[in-house]
């Protein structure tokens, strides 16, 4: 594939406009919508967190810099999911309650639903009490959590609880993921499954659900 390099730079510099203008061009010239993402954007809001963590950035670059990357995204989002078709599974998705971070739980959505599931998206800041309410409304079988913050993960573990006090554990499946989730924390509040990207997430969804079918 091309070297799109220059889009690693825009998300970087926060220029979404350029971000945008280049992620156009390089689907225009075919390049794979994923390899965008997984090469270029993840590696250009490592680099960026690393960054905002020796204060060299603050949180306004933090902000351009996700305005450039969700820029790019709203492009490359349609390619990556999946079109009609019977869904194979209903997962209610969302950010942990006091987490406002979106980018990684929105690509785990698109995967989500480009491997053929119907997703109702939550948004941030999702209370276990939605979570649990959606699951009933919506007859889910699977909750994805998203976290990024160690103060914002502990919501994950209230969530399963609120879950098993509603009765409804054992109707979903509940997958875990984000910068500070590892397999061990997935353990030990009781998910039945962890990824730590947003393909895997969705190949992992798939096999779950397998198993419960
Ligand atoms: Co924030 N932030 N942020 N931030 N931010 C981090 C997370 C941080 C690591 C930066 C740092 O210090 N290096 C740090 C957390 C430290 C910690 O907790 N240990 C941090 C901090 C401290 C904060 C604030 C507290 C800053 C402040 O205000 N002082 C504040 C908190 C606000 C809040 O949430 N209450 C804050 C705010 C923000 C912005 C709003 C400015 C912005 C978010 C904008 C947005 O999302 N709309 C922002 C950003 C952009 C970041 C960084 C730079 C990038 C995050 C990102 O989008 N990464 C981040 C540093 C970093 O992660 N390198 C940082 C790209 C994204 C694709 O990756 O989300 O990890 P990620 O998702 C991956 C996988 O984790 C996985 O799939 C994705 C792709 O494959 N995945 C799942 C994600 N969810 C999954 C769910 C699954 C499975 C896989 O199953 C269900």
């Amino acid at each position: 594939m091309e070297d799109w390099k220059s889009l690693y730079e825009a998300v970087i510099s926060g220029d979404a406009k350029t971000a945008r203008a280049i992620t156009e061009k390089a689907l225009a010239a075919g390049a794979e919508p994923l390899a965008l993402v997984n090469e270029f954007m993840v590696p250009a809001m490592d680099e960026v967190g690393r960054r905002f963590e020796c204060n060299e950035y603050f949180v306004p670059e933090l902000l351009l810099s996700a305005r450039a990357m969700k820029s790019s995204l709203e492009l490359i989002r349609p390619l990556l999911t999946a079109q009609g078709t019977q869904p194979v599974g209903r997962v209610v998705i969302g950010t942990v309650k006091g987490d406002l971070h979106d980018i990684g739980k929105n690509l785990v959505a698109a995967m989500l639903e480009g491997g053929g599931f119907e997703v109702i998206d939550l948004g941030v800041n999702v209370t276990p009490e939605k979570f649990v309410a959606t699951v009933k409304e919506r007859n889910a079988n699977i909750v994805a959590m998203s976290a990024l913050l160690t103060t914002t993960m502990p919501g994950m573990k209230t969530t399963i609880e609120a879950i098993k006090e509603a009765g409804l554990r054992d109707k979903v499946t509940i997958l875990v993921g984000g910068a500070p989730i590892t397999q061990k924390y997935a353990d030990e509040i009781g998910a039945d499954g962890f990824s730590d990207s947003a393909p895997g997430a969705a190949v992992l969804a798939k096999k779950k659900v397998a198993r419960t079918a």
